[in-house]
């Protein structure tokens, strides 16, 4: 028996890679959010920038909140079964106006997971429509496997090596996913997706959060995740601690520690790393 998603919706994430929309907060709750990331980037002068916007969870609680968030969990439990991991976090942001964008990629390319079963929980914290660069993805795509990419480092490509797919794309069965502040989409990590840059008046923010079942391992090197439902038998990653307080010294060096360490994973076999640097806007999607 489920315990969130019908059968429909589990049927078509098997089907297409992707189902949504599916509300697992109110729009209030996901405007305070954004009030609350807002407050500190007022705080800190400007945009949340280079590895902040990466695992931000270890440093906000409020953001830990959403990762523990029981009805995206339940879904996800859905797809991959009771035990599972937070691996990651990215957050999204395409600014009012602006060029950035993501090119068509599988999010499996450069991860280092040793199988396919990753599943990410796209929360919209402000609408993302066809206005303002929501995601697109082509549906069944996720059944392929890893198809080749080429790095582009292009400027405003979001992802950490600006990596596309180094073949056509079928874009005339592109879907379009249009979210409601609350809501979320679920992705399969095979999945062909992007996304275009944001023309209108205001931000498009989203959070990715990147889910595993314990069984997954990481095989590009040491890393860590979070538990955030049943147990771990498998212990391929530490498990990371849970903030209580906004920014706490604690947190902030093991933060650094870990996502120098994912940027490692992220970035073998080149010379170039622009997750870590500071003036970074870069989502690292992949
Ligand atoms: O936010 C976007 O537009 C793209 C997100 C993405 O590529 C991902 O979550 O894997």
């Amino acid at each position: 028996m489920p315990k969130i998603l019908t059968q429909s919706q589990i049927d078509t994430f098997w089907r297409d890679g992707c189902v949504f929309p599916i509300r697992v907060m109110s729009a209030a709750q996901a405007l305070e959010i954004r009030e609350r990331l807002e407050a500190f980037e007022r705080k800190t002068g400007g945009p949340l920038k280079g590895d902040l916007r990466h695992k931000s969870h270890l440093l906000f609680p409020w953001l830990d909140e959403v990762v523990h968030n029981s009805k995206i969990i339940d879904a996800i439990e859905d797809l991959y079964g009771p035990n599972l991991l937070c691996w990651s976090t990215n957050f999204f942001i395409k600014e009012a106006a602006n060029p950035a964008f993501v090119s068509w990629h599988q999010d499996s390319t450069y991860w280092g997971l040793n199988k396919p079963d990753v599943v990410t929980a796209w929360v919209a914290l402000t609408s993302s429509n066809k206005a303002n660069g929501a995601m697109g993805f082509i549906p069944g795509t996720h059944t392929a496997d890893q198809i080749p990419h080429r790095d582009t480092f292009a400027k405003h490509n979001l992802l950490t090596r600006g990596q596309e797919i180094a073949v056509d794309v079928d874009t005339s069965k592109e879907v379009t996913i249009e979210l409601e502040p609350g809501e979320i989409s679920l992705h399969h990590v095979r999945l062909v997706h992007g996304s275009p840059s944001n023309p209108s008046g205001d931000r498009r923010i989203g959070f990715a959060i990147r889910y595993i079942p314990t069984s997954v391992a990481q095989v590009a090197g040491r890393d860590s995740a979070t538990l955030v439902r049943g147990s771990d038998q498998f212990h391929h990653f530490d498990l990371e601690p849970r903030p209580t307080a906004d920014m706490d010294p604690e947190f902030v060096a093991l933060h650094k520690e870990i996502t120098e360490r994912n940027a490692q994973i992220l970035y073998r076999g080149t010379q170039v790393k622009t997750y870590n640097d500071p003036d970074a806007l870069r989502d690292g999607a992949a």
